[in-house]
């Protein structure tokens, strides 16, 4: 049996709520295998983030050069990078990768800060953002992170716009930050003008590592070769389902039942 393969950029979150044991069990679940290459250690619990540790940028490269050598991975999802200059760094190597798989999608979640609003970066958490913004293919960011990212925008349609202008093709601004018995996500595509909403009913409590399980669904669904649409559509039922079985470790936030029951 062969599995299609997401090379992941994320940090570890050691309550295991987030980051790249987030990852790595989205994309198991959608039948793909995640090939995790940590870009930084975060000292945290289900709840706050007490330190940030960028990963030496020559060793993150390296893990991904040797796995780029032998490994035909079929989609990348990024996460947390925690700082300007590793950020750049990356986005120039999946540049480069990209001359020779210019159809490889990359999927951008911009993690600003954390659910409580802690940094999970050494810079400006939009610094440690924007070189990636260029290469990423569908950006997920919710509507915090919407705003932050396009200050001057008026409307979800022109944030969307100028994140697209940037060259990723689709964004998708996640709302469940809005308020309202139900959370909308807005999907827009380059060469559409119509956005498509999906509805989910909006769940009791707060969750560690959701935006980090959506986005590495949608990966492992692109990297099994699903549409973009269908792709949002499967990952976003399986994140909503996973939310409607979350379960608690501690007070406070509650992790996601990635291995759906
Ligand atoms: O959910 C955003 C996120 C991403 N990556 C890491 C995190 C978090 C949130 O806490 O810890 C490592």
């Amino acid at each position: 049996m062969h599995k299609p393969c997401v090379l992941v950029f994320a940090g570890s979150d050691p309550s295991g709520g987030a980051g790249i044991a987030a990852d790595i069990q989205a994309i198991a679940a959608q039948g793909a295998h995640a090939l995790p290459v940590i870009t930084a250690i975060t000292v945290q619990d289900n709840d706050r983030v007490f330190a940030v540790h960028p990963v030496a940028i020559e060793l993150i490269l390296q893990q991904a050069q040797v796995l780029a050598d032998k490994i035909p991975f079929k989609a990348i999802k990024i996460g947390i990078i925690a700082s300007k200059v590793n950020a750049a760094a990356l986005a120039d190597w999946i540049t480069s990768y990209k001359i020779n798989h210019p159809q490889l999608p990359v999927i951008l979640d911009p993690v600003l800060a954390s659910g409580h609003g802690d940094a999970l970066a050494i810079d400006d958490p939009l610094d440690a953002i924007a070189p990636l913004l260029s290469i990423a293919t569908l950006i997920t960011p919710n509507l915090p992170e919407a705003t932050a990212l396009c200050p001057k925008a008026r409307s979800p349609l022109q944030q969307a716009q100028q994140l697209m202008e940037r060259g990723a093709t689709d964004v998708l601004i996640k709302g469940g930050h809005a308020d309202g018995d139900s959370v909308t996500n807005s999907w827009f595509h380059q060469d559409q003008d119509k956005v498509r909403h999906s509805q989910w009913e909006r769940l009791e409590g707060s969750f560690h590592g959701s935006g980090c399980t959506l986005a590495a669904a949608i990966a492992a669904q692109l990297a099994s070769g699903k549409s973009m649409q269908l792709a949002l559509d499967y990952a976003q039922a399986y994140c909503h389902q996973a939310l409607e079985q979350a379960y608690s470790i501690a007070p406070g936030q509650q992790i996601p039942q990635r291995n759906l029951l």
